[in-house]
């Protein structure tokens, strides 16, 4: 095996130290063996890096050139440079002492002229991969297919009005597929990149929308055929980059999934940026999905309060960790997910070692988080205060109406009989301090 210490050669392996070191390239809190709630934290988080931000985003945007300089460009062929990117990547995955990775197609392998071509790229670069998976014993979380990128994917993948485009689209699944089922892949993704409209005059949107559900139904019967065991999931995002995603927000793919008969093998991947852009919290959509026992993975990011897109800042917030981690103790966990930072450094981030700066303080965050709504759990009248909202349906005629044995006549009678109801406290602000006194 080739040494992997060429990338980043002065980081070694990022260890424990415990929350009083002042060690920057230490964890504070991630202490991956350590058994919280019956689970060592390494088997709750499942961490993944996101190879699309880490390893291809070299931070342009709309107003500038990229800013990030990669060792791994070593070569003016993009095929040779995957290869370099994707030793660079391990080594850092192993630094790091993350267990799993996601990608695209197209991070992994540039496209080719033409189908058969972009097939053997894809090919190429996944032997390669085997080869460092199989050394490092770190694995594939999800793949997925870039189908956002190209040009002729400006009107969408499978929701394009062009049927030819819904065909290309369909090819680059299969071999990403393939790919992923190669790669011994526990989940496979589908983000509606540019499914949905720009504007609803030109759109049969019932049309669109019907076509994904084909489209899911074709990928998900391949996928089953070649070997895949694993989860699909979908990746909900109201907006960016058309105007409306038909995926709009946990709720509606829970809706798409149930009308187009794929709720036995679909289940949601739930980011934290994409909930706060339909205007939910982040804990507002992984709650929607776990309570529907469809919570699949979660792609941990942040956006800003002072504006309105995709800003996948790390998570560095502690209080949405906390609320995430407490829904994530009370629903049996994320498996055979996990915890995949889709999130990239700042522009001006260009330091090397800014990336393992960034994942050490998302894996940390998380990992404190997880005690604290460990803590609440076990430890305070939480459960007690809030399921003690819900008491007057624990038995009687509340029992009885949720057990939908009272029509509304019944229901009228009883109003009158009980009279006008107490005023009962919802408490918020005891739940607010609830949470800050665990932060110790
Ligand atoms: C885009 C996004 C994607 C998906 C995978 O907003 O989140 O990176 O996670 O296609
Ligand atoms: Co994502």
């Amino acid at each position: 095996m080739t040494q992997l210490n060429q990338y980043f050669p002065n980081i070694d392996k990022i260890k424990y130290e415990g929350p009083d070191t002042d060690n920057p390239m230490a964890f504070t809190h991630y202490d991956e063996d350590r058994k919280v709630a019956g689970k060592s934290m390494k088997d709750h988080f499942r961490f993944a890096v996101a190879y699309w931000h880490s390893f291809c985003n070299d931070n342009n945007d709309p107003f500038g050139v990229g800013t990030r300089i990669f060792p791994w460009d070593k070569t003016s062929d993009p095929l040779e440079n995957a290869k370099f990117r994707l030793e660079a990547a391990f080594e850092f995955f192993t630094k790091l002492g993350v267990p799993y990775y996601c990608f695209h197609d197209r991070d992994l392998a540039p496209e080719g002229q033409t189908i058969g071509e972009s097939e053997k790229k894809l090919a190429e670069l996944v032997d390669l991969a085997k080869q460092y998976q199989k050394e490092t014993g770190v694995k594939l979380l999800w793949g997925t297919a870039n189908l956002f990128t190209h040009p002729r994917y400006m009107n969408g993948a499978a929701t394009n009005p062009d049927f030819n485009v819904v065909c290309h689209a369909a090819a680059q699944v299969k071999a990403a597929l393939d790919a992923t089922v190669e790669l011994g892949g526990e989940n496979y993704v589908f983000w509606g990149g540019r499914e949905g409209y720009m504007h609803l005059l030109n759109t049969d949107m019932k049309r669109e929308i019907d076509h994904m559900g084909a489209f899911l139904r074709a990928a998900r019967d391949y996928g089953r055929k070649i070997g895949f065991e694993g989860v699909y999931l979908i990746e909900p995002k109201p907006m960016e980059p058309t105007k409306h995603q038909y995926d709009f927000d946990a709720a509606t793919v829970i809706g798409f999934l149930r009308e187009q008969d794929l709720l036995d093998d679909f289940k949601l991947n739930v980011e934290g940026n994409h909930a706060t852009l339909a205007s939910h919290t982040f804990s507002h959509d992984v709650m929607l999905a776990a309570q529907n026992g469809l919570l699949g993975s979660i792609d941990a990011n942040r956006g800003d309060y002072q504006n309105g897109w995709d800003t996948d800042y790390f998570p560095t917030d502690l209080y949405d960790a906390i609320q995430v981690m407490m829904i994530l103790l009370e629903h049996g966990g994320l498996a055979p997910g996990g915890l995949n930072f889709d999130a990239k450094i700042r522009r001006n981030s260009t330091d090397l070692d800014d990336l393992f700066h960034a994942h050490i303080g998302g894996m940390d965050t998380f990992a404190r988080a997880l005690l604290i709504a460990d803590d609440i759990l076990n430890t305070s009248d939480y459960k007690k205060m809030r399921d003690g909202r819900y008491s007057s349906f624990d038995e009687g005629d509340g029992k009885a109406f949720e057990d939908g044995k009272l029509s509304l006549t019944d229901l009228r009678a009883l109003a009158i009989k009980q009279g006008e109801p107490e005023m009962i406290s919802g408490k918020q602000e005891l739940f607010e301090n609830l949470v800050n006194r665990h932060i110790r």
